[in-house]
């Protein structure tokens, strides 16, 4: 049987290892999109090499996307790049809009000037409900966006509604909230504090340098999340999913939890606020219901808060004591 070929963008990040990962144990085909850059960025991806194929390509560059789909000729596209980092958004907010919003359109442009019946999963975020407007919220709950990056992405989710209701194209919108990993990017709060309270267990530093400890997010694990994009594909009808845990935690809870992991109950000696990671306004809380992707093809998150913490700070402590 001819094998499914899936096209994915942002390959080195968290999400796009995770994918790739999970899609090659289902035979799939990979191809990735990556940048060009001088330095390759490939740490998350240095154990799929020989294994996938890589492609040079960007978001902001129209034809690399149509040549990207020439190469890849994939039945499956995971359009997972962005600009993610929500506090970066605030400093280059074109440049966000550019590659967050406008992206997605080019990709779906792509699609439309290549085969229609190319699948397309769009990662949208929880921070399209900004301030919540409904807790938890859901498919139907109004968008509220509070960054640039979380109105790029309220573009990017109803273009590709759009897309799906004026052509036909099967293109289906993922909400994901918090996820998170061993791969997360060092400048996300979660592997900042595991990289930090490793250090500290290892004596290589003595405290970690953070903004607002009051946010309470919906953290979910990154592998159990990539299953739901998949699924979402594989279902008669394209429609958009809210994935998360339903249980929210503040960054508190997670300096309690890291901590405790080394040992440490008392914590504040060991956490300086700086006025430079706060940002100039703050998402409070985010907290989703995941009942329709239970429902629809029984989507569970798997991996605990807990168990996440755990894990990532192990992987710290292991990669910093070598
Ligand atoms: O911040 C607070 C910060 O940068 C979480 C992305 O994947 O998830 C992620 O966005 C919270 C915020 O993630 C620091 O103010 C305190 O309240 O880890 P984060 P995020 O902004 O929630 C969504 C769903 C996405 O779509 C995004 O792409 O932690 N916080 N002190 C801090 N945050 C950071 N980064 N650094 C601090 O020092």
């Amino acid at each position: 049987m001819e094998k499914k070929r899936a096209l994915i963008t942002g390959i080195n990040g968290m999400d796009g290892s995770h994918l790739a990962d999970f899609l090659l144990d289902k035979n799939y085909e990979i191809f990735g999109l990556e940048r060009r850059s001088s330095t390759k960025n490939r740490q998350n991806t240095a154990h799929l090499e020989g294994k996938i194929n890589f492609i040079v390509g960007d978001l902001t560059d129209q034809n690399s996307l149509i040549r990207s789909i020439r190469v890849s000729d994939p039945h499956e596209i995971y359009n997972l790049a962005a600009q993610s980092f929500v506090a970066e958004s605030w400093n280059t907010p074109e440049q966000t809009g550019d590659v967050t919003g406008l992206g997605t359109l080019r990709m779906l442009e792509a699609i439309r000037e290549s085969r229609k019946d190319i699948k397309i999963y769009q990662a949208c975020s929880s921070e399209m409900f900004g301030q919540m407007i409904e807790n938890p919220a859901k498919e139907t709950t109004p968008f509220n966006p509070r960054s640039p990056y979380g109105a790029a992405k309220v573009y990017s989710y109803y273009i590709t509604k759009n897309y799906r209701e004026s052509y036909g194209i099967f293109a289906t919108n993922g909400i994901l909230f918090n996820h998170e990993s061993e791969r997360r990017g060092h400048e996300f709060v979660t592997r900042k504090i595991s990289d930090g309270v490793a250090r500290i267990k290892l004596g290589l530093a003595n405290n970690i340098e953070l903004g607002n400890l009051e946010a309470r997010r919906d953290w979910g694990y990154a592998p159990d999340f990539v299953e739901a994009m998949w699924a979402m594909l594989q279902q008669p009808e394209p429609d958009d999913y809210v994935i998360a845990t339903g249980r929210d935690y503040s960054i508190r809870d997670f300096l309690d939890e890291a901590f405790r992991k080394i040992g440490i109950e008392d914590w504040s000696n060991h956490v300086v606020q700086k006025s430079e990671f706060f940002r100039p306004a703050e998402v409070d809380t985010l907290c989703g219901d995941y009942s329709k992707a239970k429902e629809k093809f029984n989507w569970e998150p798997k991996i605990s808060f807990k168990e996440i913490v755990s894990r990532m700070v192990e992987n710290d402590l292991r990669i910093l004591d070598r």
